[in-house]
């Protein structure tokens, strides 16, 4: 069995790479990822010790470059994590979330037609779902919610699986995607927000809260994520969605308090500043299909997780410096080299 995972050197990316590796490690595995400002080559040291891993650097958006790397490799399974991820990004710049999450996702598409493949996963999230009230607890998004996007992050995602699914339909491509709530854990690029908050309180910086802090996030320790991930490609229904997430709502100002609290840093460190244009303001999974269908249910409860989080940032700190010192670039710069 060999596995194209693209996007392997971003944050959920790595996570996945580790546990595939772990839970299959008979199977072969191609990495593919641009390198962009998210990408780390260095996250995949130890994953490329393995003989049966490989690394690729180009884009998915490269319809020559794609269309030669699935000629020589012939992949049984096409896992899509490559995607412009940060909703700030796009409301600065949504051109290249288009080229990536739309341009992107289409030129593999239009691959694993070619060439064939037994099963494509997009891998989405729940904010194509739009948002739902603050103070209607009772509703969740389910899979038959309508798609009403928010930001052009959102609607590129939107867009990428209106294709997946029109792809399944018009040719038959063996097609899933799962659309999960927020991740943390391990590798997150300190743009979002449990990484952004750990990194500043550790440097005594202020905490930038988004309006009242009140807007709600439901959260999921990024392992669960990597294993329903690989249930619904492994044992998943063709041409099925599955929502991903655990129940484990919080408001922003909720977290923020928590990470100052676990790191013994002062509320004053909180800073309310302008809110994000358009803010969604709560998701909330209902995972009944993935648990009737495949049995998942998340592991991590939130206290642990937030725990053994803030524990990898500590533990990891050169991880986080190189980012901030723009090392990372140089190194992805010249190693990446090795894999073009
Ligand atoms: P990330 O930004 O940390 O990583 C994205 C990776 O994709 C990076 O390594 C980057 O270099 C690579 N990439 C970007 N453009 C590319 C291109 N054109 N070709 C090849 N590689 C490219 O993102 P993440 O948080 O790990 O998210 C991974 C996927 O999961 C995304 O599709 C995202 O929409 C989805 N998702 C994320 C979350 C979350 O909470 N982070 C939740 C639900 C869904
Ligand atoms: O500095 C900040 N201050 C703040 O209040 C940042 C970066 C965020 N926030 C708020 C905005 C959101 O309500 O925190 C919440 C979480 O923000 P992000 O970490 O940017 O995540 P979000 O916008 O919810 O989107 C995330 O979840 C779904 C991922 O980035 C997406 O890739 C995923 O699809």
């Amino acid at each position: 069995m060999k596995i194209l995972i693209t996007g392997g050197a971003g944050f959920i990316g790595t996570n996945f790479v580790y546990y595939m590796l772990k839970a299959h490690p008979d199977f072969d595995y191609v990495c593919l990822d641009s390198l962009t400002y998210a990408g780390n080559l260095k996250n995949l040291d130890k994953a490329l010790e393995h003989r049966n891993f490989t690394f690729a650097k180009g884009s998915i958006a490269d319809r020559e470059y794609i269309f030669d790397l699935f000629a020589r490799e012939s992949f049984d399974i096409v896992i899509n994590f490559a995607a412009e991820s940060h909703v700030d990004r796009s409301i600065e710049n949504p051109g290249v979330f288009l080229e990536t999450n739309v341009i992107g996702t289409s030129v593999l598409l239009d691959a694993c037609r070619k060439y064939g493949i037994r099963r494509f996963h997009q891998v989405s999230t729940d904010e194509v779902y739009g948002d739902l009230p603050i103070d209607r607890p009772d509703l969740f998004f389910t899979e038959e919610t309508p798609l009403h996007t928010s930001s052009p992050y959102s609607a590129s995602k939107a867009s990428a699986d209106l294709l997946t699914m029109a792809y399944s339909r018009t040719f038959g491509l063996p097609v899933s995607i799962s659309r999960c709530s927020n991740n943390y854990g391990p590798y997150q690029f300190p743009e979002k927000l449990i990484p952004l908050m750990i990194k500043k309180a550790l440097r005594d910086e202020k905490l930038p809260v988004y309006g009242n802090g009140l807007n709600v996030r439901d959260w999921l320790y990024v392992e669960d994520h990597c294993r329903a991930i690989d249930l619904v490609v492994m044992k998943g229904r063709e041409g099925q969605v599955y929502n991903i997430g655990g129940h484990n709502e919080k408001q922003n100002i909720e977290v923020v308090k928590t990470i100052l609290a676990q790191l013994g840093k002062p509320d004053t460190l909180i800073e309310y500043v302008a809110d994000r244009a358009g803010h969604d303001l709560r998701y909330a999974i209902d995972p009944s299909k993935i648990h009737g269908e495949l049995g998942w249910l998340p592991e991590t409860e939130f206290s642990a997780g937030i725990k053994s989080t803030i524990s990898w940032y500590l533990d990891n700190k050169e991880w986080m410096d190189d980012i901030s010192s723009g090392a990372y670039a140089l190194y992805n710069e010249s190693e990446g080299k090795k894999y073009v």
